[in-house]
Formats: C-alpha cells, structure tokens, sequence
C-alpha cells in the first residue's frame, strides 16, 4: 500500500445557493448514504464526520447585483474556511462533502491560510468542466459556484466575505484539468492571470498520466500542499448525470481513477472537496457511488500494488 494510514474528517458542506438549480443540498447525505467513510475506513484511515456545516446566512453583507444569494455563500465560505483551517491545523487531512462549488471559496481559503502558516506553498487542483474564473463583472449568471477559483486567487472582490489580507492562491499554481466550457470573459482572465489549463484536447493529446505527471512533479519540486477539488462534471455525464450542468465529452471512468492514484501515490494530497452531485438528478445513487469510487481511489485503494511509482 502506497498510501499512509491518515486522519480524515469529512465536513458535510449542504450549500446549494451557489448553483443555479437546487438540489446539490442533498449531496453530502447521497455520499455518505453511498458509504464514503466506510470506503475510507476499510483502507485503514481513521474517519471522523464532523456533521454538516448549518451557518446563518452573513447578514453584514448587502445584496450584490452581480452575485446570486450572496449572503448564503459568504457564510458557508466563512464557516468552512474555518472548519477546514481547524481540521488541517490538527493533522487530519479535511474532505468537503458538497454542496455546489461555491464551497471552494471555504475550504481553499482554509488550505491557503494553513499553508502560509506552515510555510509550504499550496497547489490546487482544479478537477472540472469549468474553470470557475469568473467574478460578479463577468459572470453571465451570477451564480457564485462559477466563481471560486477567482475568489481565492484575489480577483473576485465581493463584499468582505473573508479578513482583509488573507492567504491567496497564486493563480500559476492552479492546475485545472477536464476544461472544456469557458465564457468569453473567463477565458482572458484565465490566461492573463496564467492558470495552467489542461483542456480535453490536452487530455487527448498527451493523455492523463503524462499531465499528472507534470502537476505532481511541480509540486514535489518545492514541497508544496496539494488541495484536489473535483466536480462531478469532470467526469463524463454517462458516467456521473446526477450534475446540474452536464457538459458531453468528459473525462472517463479509467481515466479519473488514473488521476486519483496517481495523486494518492505522490503523497501530496492535503485536503480534497467533492462537489456540484446533485442527488435529484441522478440515476439510483450511481453518481455518489463513482465519487466514492474515486476517493477510495485517492485514499489507496488498489488494483495490485505497484512495487515503485511508474516512471
Ligand atoms: C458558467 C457560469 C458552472 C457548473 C460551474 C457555468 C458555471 N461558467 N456551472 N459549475 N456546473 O455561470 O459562470
Ligand atoms: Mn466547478
Ligand atoms: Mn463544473
Ligand atoms: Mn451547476
């Protein structure tokens, strides 16, 4: 086994206000009704569930005409950034039952002040059809759950939702991989602010080990964090339809557990969101049991063991 026995605390993050559909509320019961923590204990993890995140929405913050529920997102982002921050602080490694992506904005801003106190740069990688770039300016639909990666990297300024001066991302340590629906505006933000983009075509033309290869490399070069936050949607929607916006073409069932062991063989992997199921629209649990799946994947879950990482 590859894979260090770890402390694991799931945060169950019932956030759906960041989408532009209900239903992504229901998600983090779908994953443990699909037997997340009994997939992570039988791989010898010790599992604790802190229960679901249940904040007030932020009533400090005025509407903002550009972000939907903006007051409902600012709390959870609030209230899991601070969980997130705790858990990692005590050596257990979080994973963020969502819940839309909105959560992100939480959970990496929880890494990110982490990482600055330990010293270690934080990497992300960004699992997805979409990259998330875009602000309340550029957003065509406002919802906030096409927003985070912006927010955390300092270039979606809402209201204050978080202290002023908080740890940011550095965009160029942003790998998103699965990319393949961009808005006009999100696209030049991404590449002005250099986010490192493996689109489907990347996919087809290198394949994914070769990409999971470079990501890992790069993070293993400076001692960095490594904080997954995979989508639903970066999986294929024959695979996974229980998704509010199913985008054809997506990565295959091989192909996201390639990526998963490969991550969960570097050792890198701090801290994991598992986000944007939808429950109402799936067909009877089989996109919860995939995302199940594929953390027992990531946590060390193997076909054979391999006596060295591949070259
Ligand atoms: C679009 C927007 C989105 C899902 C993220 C879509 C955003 N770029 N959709 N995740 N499922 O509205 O910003
Ligand atoms: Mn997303
Ligand atoms: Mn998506
Ligand atoms: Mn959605």
């Amino acid at each position: 086994m590859n894979t260090r026995p770890t402390s694991i605390t799931l945060i169950g993050v019932p956030l759906e206000e960041g989408a532009g559909r209900g239903g992504a509320a229901m998600g983090p019961a779908a994953l443990r009704i699909a037997g997340i923590r009994q997939a992570l204990t039988d791989l010898g993890h010790s599992v604790s569930d802190h229960g679901d995140l249940r904040p007030q929405p932020a009533a400090d913050l005025a509407d903002h005409p550009g972000a939907n529920q903006l007051q409902v997102v600012a709390a959870f982002t609030r209230a899991l950034e601070a969980a997130t921050y705790d858990v990692a602080n005590a050596a257990k490694l979080p994973i963020a039952l969502g819940g839309d992506h909105a959560l992100a904005m939480g959970s990496v801003s929880g890494m990110a002040r982490h990482a600055a106190e330990t010293g270690r740069p934080l990497f992300v990688l960004w699992l997805d059809a979409h990259a998330d770039f875009n602000t309340p300016d550029t957003s065509p639909s406002g919802n906030i759950h096409g927003m985070p990666v912006a927010f955390f990297c300092g270039q979606a300024e809402f209201s204050p939702i978080l202290p002023a001066g908080r740890p940011l991302v550095d965009p160029r340590k942003v790998y998103q991989v699965g990319i393949r629906s961009v808005d006009p505006t999100e696209r030049e933000l991404v590449a002005e602010h250099g986010v490192n983009v493996f689109d489907m075509r990347a996919i087809d033309e290198l394949g994914v080990a070769a990409i999971m290869r470079r990501i890992i490399n790069e993070v293993e070069a400076v001692n960095g964090l490594l904080h997954v936050s995979l989508d639903v949607d970066f999986l294929d929607p024959d695979l996974a339809p229980g998704v509010g916006t199913t985008v054809p073409g997506g990565a295959t069932f091989r192909e996201a557990h390639l990526v998963m062991e490969m991550l969960s063989d570097s050792g890198l992997v701090s801290s994991l969101d598992i986000v944007e199921l939808n429950p109402f629209l799936d067909d009877r649990g089989k996109s919860a049991r995939v995302m199940v799946e594929l953390t027992a994947s990531l946590f060390g879950r193997r076909i054979f063991d391999r006596p060295t990482r591949a070259a």
